[in-house]
């Protein structure tokens, strides 16, 4: 397959309520959209990475000047290019997974399309639907949370997880368990304790949570792995796993009991299906993260969460808990789920004047 070009496009979406992390607040998704133009299709990719380096080392501004410098030019000197090429032609340049992950989807999507098949076929999907949870932010008092969880439930979300930080945990987890019993509750740190709160974090086995998503340093993973032995709900990790080499070391040290998979952080949708097979082959369930996707970024999670080791309903949501207007058609969750997208490549295209209504500036780079 050869390309003709690749065009990226910042956009700034606005969050229909503000979302608060340990490491921040969004109010408005500030993202690239990636479109790999050949002959015969049209391809579509997003970049995860965010306004500021507060998730990862990656920032929308590093992304484009790393894609527009380094990236995208490789790809355009490596000849004839396929998906599974993408990576391979990437690899000299170190890290900037959000990046080649974004150039690696558009590619792929184009490489579908033009063939008819469905990114969920191409994966190994064993599933039509996936059951969703949702990501609940850090409030300003608990009623307002409670608020909030009644609000998700009510639309039918299966699981329920809060962001947690110092200050913000116990109270918060207790409040809502007495509140709603006995629902599927996990809790999501970013990276906010340090090795030293064990005894604090041991304090929410209390609660019969399905996990605790990354409490300590994405480098720590041998802390992780002693943090295990004194917690006893299943330590899960996020930010650490950025490969499925580090994945299958998390998992030898006994760092994680269960792992969330997404596509942006690991280098892309490949390699996220390889991070599945070594969990899947060690026994350890998976689940899809989200980043505040587009319809774009959440088509193509629906179809990686539908392979078989993802047996965790995962951060896919419905788009009206992100925005009131997405680039693509909504996805709704009905009864708990989302359905997986059945045409070629991620199977949805965004609209252009919802795209373009977005958009703060289009480069466009010529092959
Ligand atoms: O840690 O899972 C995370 C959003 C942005 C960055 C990191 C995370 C998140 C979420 C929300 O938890 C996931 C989503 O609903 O897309
Ligand atoms: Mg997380």
């Amino acid at each position: 397959m050869n390309l003709t070009g690749i065009e990226l496009r910042v956009i700034e979406m606005p969050l229909v309520a503000p979302f608060r992390t340990s490491f921040g607040v969004e109010t408005v998704r500030e993202a690239i959209i990636v479109r790999a133009v050949t002959p015969d299709a049209e391809g579509w990719g997003e970049c995860v990475s965010m306004h500021a380096p507060l998730y990862s080392s990656e920032y929308v501004e590093s992304s484009m000047d790393v894609l527009r410098r380094h990236l995208i030019p490789a790809l355009a000197g490596a000849g004839s290019l396929d998906g599974s090429k993408v990576a391979t032609v990437l690899e000299p340049f170190k890290g900037h997974r959000m990046s080649k992950a974004a150039l690696e989807m558009a590619v792929l999507d184009a490489e579908l399309r033009a063939a008819g098949i469905p990114l969920s076929r191409e994966l190994g999907a064993v599933r039509a639907e996936v059951d969703c949870g949702v990501s609940v932010g850090i409030m300003d008092s608990i009623p307002e949370l409670l608020d909030a969880v009644d609000g998700y439930l009510a639309e039918g979300y299966q699981r329920i997880k809060l962001k947690i930080e110092p200050g913000w945990d116990i109270e918060p987890v207790r409040a809502v368990r007495e509140r709603f019993g006995d629902i599927l509750l996990q809790v999501d740190a970013n990276t906010a304790y340090r090795r030293g709160d064990a005894r604090l974090l041991a304090g929410l086995d209390d609660f019969d949570l399905l996990l605790i998503e990354q409490p300590l340093d994405e480098e720590d993973v041998l802390g992780h792995a002693q943090l295990a032995e004194v917690v006893k709900t299943p330590i899960c990790l996020d930010e650490s796993i950025v490969s499925a080499r580090a994945a299958a070391d998390a998992i030898a040290l006994g760092a994680c009991s269960i792992v969330n998979i997404k596509p942006g952080r690991v280098g892309g949708y490949l390699e996220a299906r390889r991070i599945h097979d070594v969990c899947r082959a060690n026994d350890i369930p998976v689940w899809c993260g989200g980043m505040l996707e587009t319809g774009i970024g959440r088509a193509a999670n629906l179809a990686l969460a539908a392979l078989p080791g993802f047996t965790l309903p995962g951060d896919t949501s419905g788009s009206n808990r992100y925005y009131a207007q997405d680039i693509t058609d909504p996805f709704t969750v009905e009864n708990g789920v989302l359905p997986v997208p059945t045409g070629p490549g991620i199977g949805v295209t965004p609209h252009t004047d919802a795209l373009d209504a977005v958009t703060t500036r289009t480069e466009w780079i010529t092959f």
